[in-house]
């Protein structure tokens, strides 16, 4: 299938599996992205658009990464974690001090972390936002250290992050539980890593825009307008995290208008809560308490954010007590929990692949956005299109519960699709043409991890190493706020989800 099919064609059959010198070709492409992209102690997401270190995106660029340089992926998480407060937030973006500052907005003197962030333990010899991102951190460390082990031991890897990383999943199960029902709370939506969501729309109705005045969008330098959010959403953005800092960022404090229980930032806290047991049997500390915590948040995410009318995950917002009514594709990520009850795995593939999401029907890659939802767009940042983080995920969700077939085709669509649009930010999930920024660094990360996978998987069966979970086991779902089943027998593999280095 050639690229420039991919670029303008609507829905193909997918041919299961690359050709290994087509995959090689792919990874060298790749490793010259992430090259590109290093900047001596971690990788930009882009050099133009996001010029700084972002959270979530080198926990999936550090995934990609241990396949070429696990020195390089240790590195990536270690330089993050350095920038920690020690209140235990990680911080969504860490800013190198050499990069101008009117190159990215909001910038180190909007947030002023160093000053606003002090009572909260923000480091002085950083400067860095106040907010966070969904906690992939946990999960990569594991995946990171099973890459090689050697290395990491004569390193001490593990060992030196461990403390950092329960700090991390603290925070969030401790001053993040706004909701007090054993979930985290997002407090911005950039904190969802799904910025621009639809889901968001409605809580974000109740802020009011800063001054477009008083700032300038430093985005709009680099990408069409049309892929990016409104000016409005920009002026909602803007004035949360103001607020958020006027507060000190300290939890406590501050009113929190826009506060949202998200499952997909929740679906990664239990993923990483399985990857801290992993990472603790590994240490010789208690693994097992890890996995129960995880159960018991797998169980908090069915009661709180399971909806049995859509078959989906939807967010809570916490201040109008309510579900999100929005079929966004977060709520298609707890698919990567190990002791999801089988009734919920079986109904989201049936919504994976029904018409709202599309997936080997109208579309080969995950779209970000429920396709029939009167906001759907599909070439405008997270409200559509079809990000390679999202589509990993997946994937990893698919295998995780013995989907091999259909995971099996993701990853060919995903890998031909990122390397046919020059490792694109973002694709319409129709026509796979590329928005966004080019050159996207979790997209060429992941574009790796997805080879790799492939390559450890035989055709058509389940992937060594990969657990059986939750499947066949008797489990009961009612609407959530209701009762439910978790299985017990349910057990993660060695890398926190699904076995091997993969
Ligand atoms: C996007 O978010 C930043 C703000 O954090 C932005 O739009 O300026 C999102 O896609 C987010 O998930 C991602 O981590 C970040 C950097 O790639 O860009």
């Amino acid at each position: 299938m050639t690229t420039r099919l991919l670029a303008h064609s609507p829905y193909h059959p997918v041919r299961p599996g690359l050709l290994p010198p087509r995959a090689r070709a792919i990874t060298r492409a790749a490793r010259r992205v992430l090259r590109a992209n290093w900047c001596g102690g971690s990788t930009v997401p882009s050099r133009g658009l996001y010029p700084h270190q972002w959270s979530w995106d080198s926990a999936f660029i550090a995934i990609g990464q241990r396949h070429l340089d696990p020195a390089r992926a240790r590195r990536e998480l270690r330089t993050l974690f350095a920038a920690q407060w020690s209140d235990g937030r990680v911080p969504h973006i860490v800013f190198h001090p050499d990069v101008p500052l009117g190159a990215y907005f909001p910038s180190p003197d909007f947030w002023r972390s160093s000053y606003h962030g002090a009572g909260r333990g923000a480091p002085s010899a950083a400067e860095t936002s106040g907010i966070v991102q969904p906690p992939v951190h946990a999960l990569a460390a594991w995946l990171v250290h099973r890459a090689d082990p050697e290395g990491s031991a004569a390193e001490g890897f593990l060992a030196g992050l461990h403390p950092a990383l329960l700090a991390w999943q603290n925070y969030l199960t401790g001053p993040r539980d706004l909701g007090g029902g054993g979930l985290a709370a997002i407090v911005h939506p950039w904190e969802s890593g799904m910025d621009n969501s639809p889901a968001w729309d409605r809580p974000l109705a109740r802020i009011t825009p800063a001054n477009p005045r008083g700032f300038r969008r430093a985005d709009l330098d680099h990408g069409a307008a049309d892929d990016r959010p409104t000016d409005l959403d920009y002026g909602r953005y803007v004035r949360l995290a103001a607020d958020y800092r006027d507060h000190d960022y300290d939890d406590a404090t501050a009113p929190h208008p826009f506060a949202v229980e998200d499952p997909g930032l929740n679906a990664l806290l239990i993923a990483s809560e399985h990857a801290l047991g992993d990472i603790a049997d590994a240490l010789g500390l208690d693994g097992a308490a890890h996995r129960a915590a995880a159960r018991r948040r797998t169980g908090a995410l069915v009661d709180r954010l399971w909806n049995p009318h859509t078959g989906l995950f939807h967010p809570r917002d916490l201040v109008g007590e309510r579900l999100l009514a929005e079929r966004g594709a977060a709520g298609l990520l707890p698919l990567i929990a190990p002791d999801l009850p089988a009734q919920a795995v079986t109904e989201l593939r049936r919504t994976l692949a029904g018409p709202h999401f599309g997936l080997g029907t109208s579309t080969r890659l995950v779209p970000s956005h429920d396709l029939l939802g009167p906001a759907f767009d599909p070439s405008r940042y997270w409200r559509g299109p079809a990000w390679f983080n999202v589509n990993w995920l997946v994937e990893r969700g698919l295998r995780l519960h013995g989907a091999e077939r259909e995971a099996r085709d993701l990853r060919t669509a995903a890998v031909t699709a990122a390397a046919g649009s020059g490792f694109a930010e973002y694709l319409d999930p129709h026509t796979l043409a590329a928005h966004g920024t080019r050159e996207f660094g979790w997209t060429a990360a992941l574009t790796v991890d997805l080879l790799a996978t492939d390559a450890q998987t035989t055709d058509g069966h389940r992937a060594a190493g990969v657990p059986h979970t939750a499947a066949g086991h008797p489990a009961v779902l009612r609407h959530s706020g209701g009762s439910r089943t978790v299985p017990d027998g349910a057990t993660a593999g060695d890398d926190g989800t699904a076995g091997g280095t993969s």
